[in-house]
């Protein structure tokens, strides 16, 4: 078996205080620090997109998926978790395995798919996992992980276990029969799980009204013999209480529920994408002005609990943090070349061994690093 990289010897300032609380209470009864944490990890995971991408328009990482201006929804979900809950994700869900535990440079190696990259190097950038969590890598595959979820649901179900199955998709997996299947059996089982949709509107360049032809994507859970809800998906508090709310239902033996958060897309897809080639921008700059960070600033300091000064300490903070995780993973080597070959079976294979030798020869005769020396792919 290939090596497990081994733990950072010390971790970094202030992610451990992101952590939810263990049994997270209604939105009214959440207590001031419960509040600011999510504030903090709105800002991080907003400085963290800033940063990746232009890390990729450096050339430093290949690819990146941002969710900037959907972090009310990504982490109103996060949370509304209890720890003995588990998340099937799809692209834009990876703040909760951030405040769930996972080691911000670990999701940084996972971009650079280097050596400090616990999926070595396998996977694109973004598709983290984080096991302890109880959180899946994502599926690349549109809807993929949705059957999985449920599936997970039934087993906690079958077995008597705690803990409610989150099956996470955006509003392009309504339109693949994974989403039907997974809903369907879900609804028949009653099974503990919560589909949590983030409708950004956009599936990459196909708008929702050429997806779907239901107005709301939560009133597709009636067929299905379930409730559905639809929430401000820029509220982080409205996310929050929705998805607990289905949560504590679900918990409780009461069946499935889909949730639905309505947001936007204010960037591309990912850094592949430039949306200005097929949506009007002006529509952009209006889901702009309801910035889901601002929002939640603006009711912190209603309420007191946030000031210039705090802000800005905030940001430092963030900005610090980001760029301490970069520095710190950026200069590690590719993964080994056996990495190639090591994980992949429970046996080694000997066909497998014969390529790897014969890919080593041909390295030493050409002189050729096929990784780079700095493991830029
Ligand atoms: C089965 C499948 N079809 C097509 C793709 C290509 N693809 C990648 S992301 C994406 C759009 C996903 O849109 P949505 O589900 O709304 O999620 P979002 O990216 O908006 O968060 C598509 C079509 C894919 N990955 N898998
Ligand atoms: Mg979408």
């Amino acid at each position: 078996m290939g090596a497990v990289p081994a733990p950072f010897s010390r971790p970094l300032p202030g992610l451990e205080e992101l952590r939810p609380p263990a049994v997270p209470p209604p939105a009214q009864a959440l207590g001031e620090d419960t509040l600011l944490a999510m504030y903090r990890a709105m800002v991080l995971v907003r400085t963290l997109d800033t940063k990746m991408v232009v890390l990729q328009r450096q050339g430093r990482i290949s690819f990146y998926g941002p969710i900037t201006g959907q972090e009310a929804a990504t982490l109103g979900l996060a949370y509304a978790l209890r720890p003995e809950d588990w998340i099937f994700p799809a692209l834009r869900e990876a703040a909760v395995a951030l405040v769930r535990g996972l080691d911000l440079r670990r999701m940084v190696a996972q971009c650079f798919g280097n050596v400090l990259d616990e999926t070595r190097g396998r996977q694109m950038p973004c598709h983290y996992v984080h096991k302890v969590g109880h959180y899946y890598a994502m599926s690349s595959s549109i809807g993929s992980q949705l059957p999985h979820a449920v599936g997970c649901a039934y087993a906690l179900q079958v077995r008597g276990e705690p803990g409610v199955s989150v099956a996470c998709l955006g509003d392009g997996a309504v339109s693949e029969g994974d989403f039907h299947a997974a809903m369907n059996f879900a609804g028949l089982w009653r099974a503990p799980c919560v589909f949590f949709c983030q409708n950004n509107q956009w599936a990459i360049s196909v708008p929702y009204e050429k997806q779907s032809a239901t107005a709301t994507i939560a009133e597709k859970a009636q067929a299905y013999g379930f409730e559905g809800r639809r929430c401000d998906g820029n509220d982080i508090l409205a996310v929050y209480e929705t998805v607990r709310e289905a949560l504590e239902k679900a918990r409780e033996g009461g069946g499935p529920t889909l949730v639905e958060a309505l947001t936007y897309r204010v960037l591309g897809h990912t850094t592949s994408d430039d949306p200005s080639r097929y949506r009007d921008e002006a529509e952009t700059a209006r889901w702009k002005e309801r910035d889901p960070i601002a929002r939640f600033g603006v009711q912190l300091r209603a309420r007191g609990l946030l000031d210039d000064a705090r802000e800005a300490e905030i940001r430092r903070w963030a900005r610090e943090t980001v760029e301490r995780a970069i520095a710190e993973v950026e200069h590690a080597p590719p993964p080994p070349l056996e990495s190639l070959i090591e994980d992949i079976t429970a046996m080694p294979q000997p066909r497998l061994e014969r390529q790897l030798a014969e890919l080593r020869r041909a390295l030493e005769r050409t002189g050729h690093d096929p990784l780079g020396a700095a493991g830029h792919r």
